[in-house]
This record gives C-alpha cells, sequence and structure tokens, in this order.
C-alpha cells in the first residue's frame, strides 16, 4: 500500500483528496485518525478543548449527529487566542469564536473574525479559501440598513484580507438561538485555488442592488474543491434574480430551493440530484416546519444524509435554506 506522502512525490501536481463530510454517532473517545474538524449541534453537544471540535450554536431538530471532516494524512491542530486551527493532507480548517460585546457589536465581531482567519490564513501554505461558515444571533434584529445581518456584512468585507481578494468563497450566514452575542466562524481552506461556481438562476450575491444594505454579501454559489471533484454548496434558498420568492409559503419555497441547488450543480458540471456521499444542511427557520423539509428531502434525495438544525436565514421572509456538498 502507498502512503499519502509517497503518492504526493510519484506526481507532486496531483490534488490531495478533499476531505469527506460524514455525520456519525458522537465519538465515544478520541476523534478518529484524519479527522481534521468535528462539528457538535446545539447546547446538548458535548465540550472538548480539541481546537478541532467545535461546538455549533445552532439546535439540531430531530436527530443530532457529529459532522466529522476527514483528510488523507496526519493532522496537527492548535489554537491561539479565539483561534482554532487543524491541518493535513493539504487541507486547513480554522474558526474563531468571539463576543459581539467585546467588539462593539455585529459588526466589529465580523470585522475581528475576519481579520484573524485572513491573517493566519495569509500566512499558511493552504492560502486559499474555498468554504465558510458564519452564525450570529438575533440575525433579522433591527430595521432596514440597521439589521445586524447587513453590520454583519459590512464587518466582514472590511475584515476580509488579500486572500479574499482573488475572489469570495463559499458560504452560509445563519441566525443562532445560543448565547447572547457569540459569532462563530470557520473555513476550510486548501493549499491551490478552487473555482468558483456561480447559479445562473440568480444574481451574484456580491452584486445585489443597493435595497438590501450597503455592503452587499461577500460569498460565491459555490466552490469546486481542488481538483474539481467536490462542490461545496453556499447556503441555497428560495431566491431567484436576486428577489426573494414565495414569502410565507414553505412549501413553495423548498420547491424554488430544490431548483436552485439543480441549477448550481448543472452548472458546476457535477452529477444531478444528491446521493448517500453528499451530506445536506437544512436551516429552518420555525421548529414545527422540520418535518415538512424533511418529508421534500427525502423525496427528492431519499439517500442524502440530512441534518436539520433551527437557525434564521438572513432575509426575514425565507422559512428555510439549504447547504451541502456534492462529491463526483
Ligand atoms: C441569499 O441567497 C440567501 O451572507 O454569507 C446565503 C448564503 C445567504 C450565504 C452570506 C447569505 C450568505 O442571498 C442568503
Amino acid at each position: 500500500m502507498r502512503t499519502g506522502s509517497e503518492m504526493r512525490e510519484r506526481s507532486p501536481l496531483a490534488a490531495p483528496n478533499a476531505p469527506t463530510v460524514t455525520y456519525r454517532e458522537p465519538p465515544a473517545g478520541a476523534l478518529p485518525p484524519g479527522t481534521l474538524a468535528a462539528f457538535g449541534f446545539g447546547s446538548a453537544a458535548a465540550v472538548s478543548n480539541d481546537p478541532r471540535w467545535l461546538r455549533v450554536a445552532l439546535e439540531p431538530l430531530g436527530e443530532a449527529p457529529v459532522e466529522l471532516w476527514t483528510v488523507d494524512g496526519d493532522v496537527v491542530a492548535g489554537s491561539d487566542g479565539d483561534l482554532r486551527w487543524a491541518r493535513g493532507g493539504g487541507w486547513l480548517y480554522a474558526a474563531v469564536e468571539c463576543f459581539e460585546a467585546d467588539h462593539a457589536g455585529p459588526e466589529g465581531a465580523a470585522a475581528y473574525a475576519y481579520r484573524l482567519l485572513s491573517a493566519f490564513v495569509a500566512a499558511a501554505p493552504e492560502c486559499h479559501v474555498q468554504r465558510i461558515w458564519n452564525y450570529l444571533g438575533d440575525i433579522n434584529v433591527g430595521a432596514g440598513d440597521d439589521e445586524r445581518y447587513k453590520q454583519f456584512c459590512t464587518g466582514r468585507i472590511a475584515g476580509m484580507g488579500e486572500v479574499f481578494a482573488k475572489g469570495f468563497p463559499a458560504a452560509s450566514a445563519i441566525g443562532h438561538h445560543g448565547a447572547k452575542g457569540l459569532l462563530q466562524v470557520y473555513l476550510l481552506a486548501t493549499d491551490r485555488p478552487g473555482s468558483r461556481v456561480e447559479n445562473p438562476r440568480q444574481v451574484s450575491a456580491w452584486q445585489y442592488p443597493r435595497q438590501y444594505g450597503r455592503t452587499p454579501p461577500s460569498f460565491a454559489r459555490g466552490t469546486l474543491l481542488p481538483a474539481d471533484d467536490v462542490l461545496a454548496i453556499s447556503g441555497t434558498a428560495a431566491v431567484v434574480g436576486h428577489a426573494s420568492a414565495h414569502t410565507g409559503d414553505l412549501a413553495a419555497q423548498l420547491a424554488e430551493t430544490g431548483r436552485n441547488l439543480d441549477a448550481l450543480l448543472a452548472n458546476g458540471g457535477v452529477p444531478a440530484g444528491f446521493d448517500a456521499r453528499a451530506p445536506l444542511k437544512a436551516y429552518v427557520r420555525h421548529a414545527g416546519d422540520a418535518a415538512t423539509v424533511k418529508a421534500f428531502a427525502d423525496a427528492h434525495w431519499p439517500t442524502a444524509p440530512l441534518l436539520m438544525v433551527h437557525g434564521d436565514i438572513c432575509r426575514e421572509e425565507l422559512l428555510v435554506e439549504i447547504d451541502g456538498w456534492r462529491y463526483r
């Protein structure tokens, strides 16, 4: 059997395998070998000093698995103040948790988190950010341009350093119901560029018109990870063009979200649909809608692992958002 390092010596240009993302029973002991990151969801999830472990402030709706990112190769991990990281097999996980009260609100906290992450990634061999997740509380509180999500967007771009100048990564930004003022941001980066994928049914988020705030959201609809065998899919909702569709109608928003996902997969050149290797996450605004969301997912993608969490979507009229991965 060849080891990972022997394979890289034989073909130095071959990309390392992308991490596999799986939902598992919470591990009884130590994290399995090759674990780059592990996520527990909600207040009942374990806490750990392992820098690779993050307790996400989103409550699970139904089953509460642990999400594991696994790479081919040895993993080393560490922490530095509010930042934690792990690297292995050419891939880097980095996370920042902070409280808005220490940074004068959501804008300052976002700028701080992105500055820390940008500086860390810029100094790393794995300096190409592929995918990023953002969780903040009370995301829809505040009117007009003062809505907290919009303040977050302004801080996010202010804190984005040079590593984001090549183009934005795929992302999700979700409202949690956990500790007041907690901001959680974590990312996946690697040692070579991926390719951004946009959705032909949707205006690119960074080109949203002024009505959505002073600072358009800085994310791509998806990233094709090197070497083009995995599509990392941003939070996808019932947005058509730049407008929210089907206000107040969950079934219609789900159907529209499904069409957006289909269009993104096609544009990314990956196979249609979601299968057993394509874990999905659904962010559900009203816990009472979980059964309807699950029924939709079961009907459309019967074999795809689904994790549902209670989360607010960044536009108040949107009831559900879905993200995930599509492995070729
Ligand atoms: C949308 O399509 C829905 O601000 O990072 C989806 C994914 C959304 C990411 C972000 C926002 C973000 O505009 C909202």
